[in-house]
């Protein structure tokens, strides 16, 4: 072991922070280049499902707080972008990767938009699974990633409880929209539960990422912890979760559950879901025609520059 290598194990060791002009195993830095810049996609996709309502949210106060959620998902992408270029990729390269779809973004986003109750759906389980994996990434080891989670998950956490609110507005309404209702819960259930990704015994970044601390539960474990709080909560909105066998183990103290359909999460992953290629495309739009936003931008910073260096 080299003597930086030591040292950067010392400090993992000890929950010292790794910073980005530490030393650093090459490793560590490509795991974290491909966990952060896939979050940062994930952040920016996902303001897409939701942003087909903004225009037909049914009232102002909802148009408003959901202008405000997709916004903040904008600002969480941005700064998980920026915590990435700490570790010596530009934004250009990884934005270039989520296009060419070698880099992936989170499986969920890959699902329609088909009713204004699944905008409430998203917030309870997709934010909430997203805040219950990161939680534990707050305390990840690399300094930038773990202090932009901060924020990010307080954000999360009132998406979390407006989209919770929207569901028990509709579970307490007219039968047309206690259906709505359950019918969006049955929607999103399950893709909500493959987010967490495959199975322990099937991750192979998880044993790396443990050791180094930047995951600190896996992802069957967030999973379970997932499923254990909505099975309590959905009590609360009268509604069912879709899933026969899910039952409480008193033995194990946690919820039992079905069976994961890990084919379509597979599917999903390697770019067939329902809506893989209309996001893609979209994003691809969005980026084409920003172009002259960013032109704009360089030749202003360049001016302001050269006036700079004239002075
Ligand atoms: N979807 O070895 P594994 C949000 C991939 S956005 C697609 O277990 P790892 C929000 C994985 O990338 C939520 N791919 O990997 C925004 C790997 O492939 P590569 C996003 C998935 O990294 C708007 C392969 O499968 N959150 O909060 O140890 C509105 C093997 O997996 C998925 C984050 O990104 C998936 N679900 O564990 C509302 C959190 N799962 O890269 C909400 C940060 C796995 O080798 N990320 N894969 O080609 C993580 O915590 C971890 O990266 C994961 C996966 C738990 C996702």
């Amino acid at each position: 072991m080299i003597p930086e290598e030591k040292i950067f194990e010392d400090k993992i060791a000890r929950e010292v922070r790794i910073e980005p002009r530490d030393w650093m195993p090459a490793d560590y830095r490509k795991l974290l280049i491909r966990q952060m810049s896939q979050h940062a996609h994930s952040e920016i996709v996902g303001m897409l499902p939701e942003g087909n309502w903004i225009t037909r949210a049914p009232s102002l106060r909802r148009k408003a707080t959901l202008i405000a959620k997709v916004q903040d998902e904008a600002g969480h992408g941005l700064y998980l972008y920026s915590a990435t270029e700490t570790l010596g990729i530009t934004r250009e390269e990884t934005i270039d990767q989520l296009h060419s779809g070698k880099a992936k973004y989170s499986s969920i986003f890959n699902y329609p938009t088909l009713t204004w109750a699944d905008i409430g759906a998203i917030g309870w389980l997709v934010d909430g699974a997203a805040i219950m994996n990161q939680v534990p990434l707050c305390r990840a080891s690399f300094g930038p990633y773990a202090r932009a989670m901060v924020r990010i998950c307080k954000e999360e956490s009132f998406h979390q409880r407006q989209g919770f609110e929207i569901l028990l507005t509709l579970s307490r309404g007219s039968e047309a929209q206690k259906h709505m209702c359950q019918d969006a819960i049955n929607r999103w259930w399950w893709p909500s539960v493959m987010m967490f990704g495959p199975p322990d015994d099937a991750s192979p970044h998880n044993q790396k990422s443990m050791q180094w601390k930047i995951k600190r539960f896996s992802n069957d474990e967030l999973r379970q912890k997932f499923i254990d709080v909505c099975a309590e909560q959905v009590r609360v909105l009268g509604m069912k979760l879709p899933d026969d066998k899910m039952k409480w183990n008193e033995d194990e103290q946690h919820y039992d559950f079905g069976e994961i359909n890990w084919t379509e999460f597979r599917e999903v992953v390697n770019g067939n879901g329902p809506c893989n290629k209309e996001r893609l495309e979209a994003r691809k739009k969005a980026h084409a025609e920003g172009a002259w936003v960013r032109e704009a931008a360089a030749a202003y910073a360049g001016k302001k520059n050269h006036s700079s260096n004239n002075q």
